[in-house]
């Protein structure tokens, strides 16, 4: 079998032999190794540093001797410095503006497209979604990657393609109610403010026949995807990516919905331990570094993504081959240090969300009392238990503060407020405010 020329077959690729999966990997890695090394002054310097040529990929194993590179390489470079073909070839460029300072600006190749296009349309495949279905992409369309790629990969399957882009929310309702949409691709919070816009309207997305939902592009947990299941009548889907790499499409559950399903024969997953920078073996959590195998405007070679994962590489029972990663539940940049101990945002939603009768719509807030550093929880309670008598509210609160301590091991400030008192996302949720004095 010449395993090469099963490019462009979905399903050739997604259940390829693990023997024939290595050795595709082997070959696209030397190759762009080699491109990356020709064509990007700042790997070519680090490479020779180390004493390594273009032509030092002879087994998989050799990767690991190959530098990292970071974020801040793409700030500093900003905005074309890792680009590795002439302008002439470059067909778009993306952004994502991150927190800080400048933006970082990635680049594709019409062949780069395709390739997105392609994981994409494996990535709708695997939740299920054909030709028959009608999906609306609700991620933003723009310089982020979430819109048009969910858009392309939607089109390359051959659904019926409804651009919403993010916004104007009772509208997006509107358009799921009257055209019928099977599948919505949002980020998971906007979800939720579908789901309630709706219901303001009396549209209960129970009653409707969307059934899918393709969720990404910011952590959310187990507890925030079995409400979002149960109010919206849906499966939900979780799809990772980063602009970085490509873009949605990296990784994708499927029907088992026990992990992602890595697109390994593009993007090459290694997990490292974020202080030495040591390859863990599978199974073991860490940071996931991703190398992409195939994609030529700007390679990334062991790309640091300061997500942390594990891999899971016991076969599935969907029969894909491809290795899978747990669910992002946290950055290594999301963590939080409070009188010693380390907090993830998703523990605490974890714990809140374990508590019947609370809403996913929540705040963290990091502040200082005489000189000590806190956690508020602010929590937004629905109108039946806002309008309940003040023991149950007391309770309430009582509970949530212990299901926090008792997964933390700290006492957090919990406040209930209002409904509707919590901001609404339209893309990205930011949950996290830090006030602390330092
Ligand atoms: O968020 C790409 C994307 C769009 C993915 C739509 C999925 C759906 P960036 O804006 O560059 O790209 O942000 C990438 O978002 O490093 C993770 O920290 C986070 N992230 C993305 N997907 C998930 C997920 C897009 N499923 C950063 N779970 C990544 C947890 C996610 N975190």
């Amino acid at each position: 079998m010449n395993i090469l020329a099963t490019n462009g077959n979905i399903s050739a690729q997604d259940y390829l032999r693990q023997d024939y999966l290595r050795e595709l990997q082997l070959v696209r890695l030397a190759g762009i190794v080699r491109h990356a090394y020709e064509n990007v002054p700042l790997f070519r310097s680090r490479m020779d540093e180390r004493g390594l040529g273009p032509d030092c990929i002879k087994s998989l194993d050799d990767l690991a001797k190959l530098p990292f590179m970071i974020k801040t390489d793409l700030r500093d470079t900003y905005p074309f410095g890792l680009f590795a073909v002439p302008q002439s070839e470059i067909v778009r460029l993306h952004a994502s503006s991150g927190t800080t300072g400048k933006p970082i600006v990635v680049a594709y190749t019409r062949e780069d497209l395709d390739v997105w296009a392609e994981v994409m349309k494996r990535s709708l495949a695997s939740c299920g979604l054909s030709k028959k279905d009608i999906i609306q992409v609700s991620y933003g369309y723009g310089l982020f990657t979430g819109g048009l790629g969910a858009h392309y990969g939607a089109e390359a399957l051959g659904a019926t393609v409804v651009p919403a882009s993010g916004g104007n929310t009772k509208r997006q309702v509107m358009l799921i109610r009257d055209f019928g949409v099977t599948a919505v691709c949002c980020t998971p919070s906007y979800f939720l403010h579908l789901i309630e816009e709706g219901r303001k309207d009396g549209i209960d997305l129970r009653e409707l026949p969307v059934r899918v939902g393709v969720f990404g592009a910011e952590p959310w947990t187990a507890g925030m995807r079995q409400r979002i299941e149960e109010e919206a009548g849906i499966k939900a889907f979780d799809i990772y990516g980063l602009s970085e790499i490509i873009g949605p499409g990296v990784a994708i559950e499927c029907s088992e919905h026990n992990g992602l399903h890595i697109f390994e024969d593009r993007f090459y997953p290694e997990i490292i331990d974020p202080d030495t920078g040591k390859v863990l073996p599978d199974g073991e959590t860490g940071e996931l570094v991703l190398t992409t195998l195939s994609k030529f405007a700007m390679p990334m070679i062991r790309y640091r993504t300061r997500d942390l994962t594990r891999i899971i590489s016991e076969p599935c029972a969907c029969g894909r081959t491809l290795r899978r990663i747990d669910r992002i539940a946290s950055r290594s940049d999301d963590m939080f240090i409070i009188r010693g101990v380390n907090v993830f945002p998703s523990q605490i939603e974890t714990a809140l969300l374990s508590v019947k009768g609370t809403s996913p719509h929540y705040n963290i807030i990091l502040y200082t009392e005489n000189g000590m550093d806190n956690i508020e929880v602010d929590v937004e309670i629905n109108e039946e238990i806002f309008s309940d008598k003040v023991r149950s509210l007391e309770s309430l609160q009582v509970e949530i503060t212990r299901a926090i301590e008792s997964l933390i091991g700290l006492r957090v400030k919990v406040k209930l407020v209002a409904p509707q008192l919590i901001q609404r996302s339209e893309g990205k949720a930011k949950r996290v405010f830090d006030r602390r004095v330092r």
